[in-house]
């Protein structure tokens, strides 16, 4: 049957199909196939040597881990305006619930803030507050961490850990208000629905959480769709916090309770050395205290060239299109550069303003190269405020958050 599914018109089909027709295909009834998360295949049609189908996964993304799964999008596959889903990267600190009911799955609003406890249905969430549509881009913290010298310890993320969709929810502001909130609110925690690597239901996996002021934005979002569609398990599914232009960690996926918190919220992940850099920069390598580090708030400014893929040969005289996307924390990029020259010298793009406020920009630029030989092209994207990314790794720090050095690709005219 494996070899009768590899055919391509029948994986078309497949792809169109919900599985709760697929009966014929089986030969059997999928019992319960309306259980089934978005983006998982039946295991019987799943290719072995394919481990990334299995999860919903673009084949060719980069697995930095399968247990927890930690995935990254070469830059060449970030091509497309909004990131699909299959693109979208995976960072997983523990591993994603199994067997969700979306009937039974509540989210609760709690904490020493709020006026009382309130627990919300996603029917709730759904029909009572109004719905809104916004582009984000999600970055993780240690985005870029393989580049730091002495190295860091963690997932050696290149520069694939970073995407931006369309995510469908609601206002956190609006669901927070609604609960009544006390005066004295300064963070909000999530909590997920992801169990511990060890398996104790106890361990938390990851709490973390934003201010209070981040918390009230209105891109600040509780949401259930991405790109129109239900978010897929790896990401979220069925309800995840979404924070744009902050580190990826305050995005909490699973979602079913947050605190409201009259203090810096201290949940897994929030305290020590954990998305926190040193609050002055150090020399690499150094030694430092708990008390010497601060929390991570916006992301910096930063850009990928999506195409062309490095290592492009090109014939001599050929004129170079190039593009990417660029984005810049909680501002606005205002101005994007790419260099053929080591940064000798630097022509500007054209750059899009984002679609909405924090959704990434896109930026394209024609090159043309003077003669035959090796070339590299730079990006280096500017913020509202004119910091700009820097040519080499920025400020080291023990745990490699934060590297927005410019993005490189190779060119060759032959
Ligand atoms: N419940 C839960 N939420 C989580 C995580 C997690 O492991 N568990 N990982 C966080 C981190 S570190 C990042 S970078 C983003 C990644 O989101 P993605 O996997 O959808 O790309 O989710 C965040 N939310
Ligand atoms: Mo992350």
């Amino acid at each position: 049957m494996k070899n009768e599914l590899k055919d391509d018109s029948r994986r078309g089909f497949l792809k169109k199909a919900s599985w709760a027709a697929m009966g014929t295909v089986f030969g059997s009834e999928i019992v319960f196939a309306n259980q089934m998360p978005k983006g998982l295949i039946p295991i019987v049609l799943a290719d072995p040597d394919n481990p990334l189908q299995q999860i919903g996964k673009h084949k060719d993304l980069t697995i930095l881990n399968d247990r927890p799964w930690n995935v990254e999008t070469p830059p060449h596959l970030l091509d497309d305006a909004i990131t699909p889903a299959d693109k979208f990267f995976v960072r997983n600190n523990g591993m994603p619930p199994q067997n969700i009911d979306l009937d039974t799955w509540t989210l609760e609003i709690s904490g020493e803030s709020v006026q009382k406890k309130v627990v919300f249905s996603l029917k709730d969430l759904k029909t009572k507050f109004k719905k809104y549509t916004y582009q984000l881009t999600i970055e993780c913290g240690g985005n870029g961490r393989s580049e730091f010298n002495p190295p860091a310890k963690g997932n050696q993320w290149s520069l694939g850990a970073v995407a931006c969709s369309e995510w469908t929810g609601v206002r956190l502001k609006d669901v927070l208000e609604s609960v009544g909130i006390k005066s004295d609110a300064v963070y909000i925690g999530y909590y997920g629905k992801d169990t511990h690597l060890s398996g104790d239901p106890e361990k938390v996996v990851i709490s973390r959480g934003v201010p209070i002021a981040k918390a009230m934005e209105a891109e600040s979002l509780i949401a259930w769709k991405m790109n129109g569609e239900d978010i897929p398990l790896m990401n979220g599914y069925p309800l995840r916090l979404v924070f744009g232009g902050w580190p990826g960690s305050t995005s909490g996926k699973w979602l079913h309770k947050i605190v409201v918190r009259n203090k810096v919220h201290d949940g897994t992940k929030m305290g020590g050395f954990s998305y926190r850099v040193p609050c002055k920069s150090v020399a690499p390598g150094a030694k430092l205290t708990e008390d010497e580090m601060c929390i991570i708030e916006s992301m910096p400014v930063k850009s990928l060239v999506t195409y062309p893929k490095t290592g492009a040969m090109l014939k001599e005289g050929t004129v170079l299109d190039v593009r990417g996307h660029a984005w810049g924390g909680d501002l606005k990029v205002s101005e994007m550069s790419v260099s053929i020259d080591f940064g000798a010298t630097w022509q500007k793009c054209n750059l899009k303003d984002p679609k909405n406020r924090l959704a990434w920009q896109h930026w394209n630029t024609t090159v043309r190269f003077p003669k035959k030989g090796y070339y590299e092209v730079w990006a280096r994207a500017k913020d509202s405020d004119g910091i700009m990314q820097p040519m080499v790794v920025p400020g080291w720090n023990p745990k490699g958050y934060l590297n927005n050095a410019c993005h490189r690709i190779a060119v060759k005219v032959i």
